[in-house]
């Protein structure tokens, strides 16, 4: 019989990724989505997921809620997905932050080190960790300086996880995942953001794409690549810790660089500061602007990993570039927004 994996946050990004991963692997996949008017499950429908994965409530503020779930499937893999994901998000609501993304993890490790110690558990970390970096390029060995209540709660359940793993014996692994965009990317995220802004922009459907800081740097894989290495980590006959990431990091001006050219438009930029705008060349019309809401209290501006040990330890490797990256996220979009398909 194929193994059982449970993925807490199963309506998020990767929990769809990672669904669609382990189904076809011949898992048997049980996802754990907090309870909603409305549960999200647009993305495991359009990656091919929705049918064969088994959909549960899951609210990481309940400590019993999980310890029920632990005793009842007793899985062999458990992935901690959930999170309040958001960074700009954790700045007004630091204490919900600190509860699901910090405290949620030692609930679920609690919970398997009493009821079912033999499964393997993956904590998803995060590269935010770094935030003001002290290195650069980051690995495994980078000291850690968090710059946001969700930096800070991650880091938190960082070192539970490693902890649990030296006081109890039990297989629990940390990725440190730079970020990870797809065309389901929350439409918070700053690269769903563009894709899907400009390309309502180009069909007449909004007339301004509003940014923040626009020479923030990240480096951006495929959320694709990104479970293969989860799933690679918690097969891994020894639990640890791993960066995943491109080694390429590129800025927020870049992305949409390569999104306008995606959309056969490009961008010419003037002005300094919060008063720079970026106008279309072809109709001359100002189509970004900057609205300083969207500046953080304390920004990350430079992230760059190296994931040289995942490489060598667990054979991964990413597949996918950010030129293929921004170029699949725009024509997904652009396909939504000509076909009026509203996916957010
Ligand atoms: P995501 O799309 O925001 O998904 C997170 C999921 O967690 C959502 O489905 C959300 O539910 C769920 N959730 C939030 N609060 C919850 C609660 N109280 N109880 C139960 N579920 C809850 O994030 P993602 O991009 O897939 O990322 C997956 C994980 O990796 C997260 O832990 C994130 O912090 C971490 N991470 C992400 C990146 C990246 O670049 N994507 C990089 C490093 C680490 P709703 O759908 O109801 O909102
Ligand atoms: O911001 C800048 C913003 O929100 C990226 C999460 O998955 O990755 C993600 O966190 C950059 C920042 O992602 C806007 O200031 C400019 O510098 O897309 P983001 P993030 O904060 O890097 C990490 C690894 C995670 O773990 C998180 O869960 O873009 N930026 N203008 C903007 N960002 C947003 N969202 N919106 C803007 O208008």
């Amino acid at each position: 019989m194929g193994k059982t994996a449970f993925i807490t946050g199963i309506a998020g990004q990767d929990g769809a990724y990672l669904a669609k991963l382990l189904l076809d692997k011949g898992y048997r996949v049980i996802g754990g989505a907090r309870r909603s008017s409305h549960i999200v499950t647009w993305r495991l429908e359009e990656l091919g997921a929705l049918a064969d994965t088994e959909i549960v409530d899951l609210e990481l503020g309940e400590m019993l809620n999980i310890y029920r779930i632990l005793e009842k499937y007793q899985p062999d893999e458990l992935y901690n997905l959930g999170a309040q994901s958001f960074v700009a998000a954790s700045f007004e609501q630091p204490l919900y932050t600190a509860d699901i993304d910090a405290m949620a993890v030692t609930r679920l490790l609690e919970a398997i080190r009493t009821v079912s110690p033999q499964t393997r558990y993956y904590q998803a970390s995060t590269s935010e960790m770094f935030g003001k970096v002290v290195e650069t390029p980051q690995t495994e060995n980078t000291p850690f300086y968090p710059r946001s209540p969700y930096g800070v709660a991650k880091l938190y359940g960082h070192w539970m996880t490693i902890n649990y793993r030296e006081a109890y014996g039990l297989h629990t692994s940390s990725g440190i995942l730079f970020n990870h965009e797809s065309p389901v990317r929350g439409e918070n995220f700053v690269t769903r953001k563009i894709s899907l802004h400009l390309s309502q922009i180009k069909h007449g459907m909004r007339d301004v794409l509003e940014l923040g800081n626009l020479d923030a740097r990240r480096d951006w894989g495929f959320a694709g690549d990104y479970v293969e290495g989860m799933w690679r980590m918690v097969q891994a006959e020894k639990p640890d810790d791993y960066v995943l990431a491109t080694g390429e990091a590129h800025s927020i001006r870049e992305f949409i660089k390569y999104t306008a050219q995606a959309l056969g438009m490009a961008i010419e930029w003037r002005g300094k500061g919060p008063d720079e705008i970026g106008i279309d060349v072809k109709t001359n019309k100002t189509i970004i602007q900057i609205n300083p809401k969207y500046y953080r209290p304390a920004e990350v501006e430079h992230l760059i990993g190296v994931a040289e040990k995942a490489r060598e330890k667990l054979g991964w490797t990413p597949s996918t570039n950010f030129r293929e990256l921004v170029e699949m996220m725009t024509i997904a979009d652009e396909r939504r927004v000509v076909e009026n398909r509203v996916c957010g």
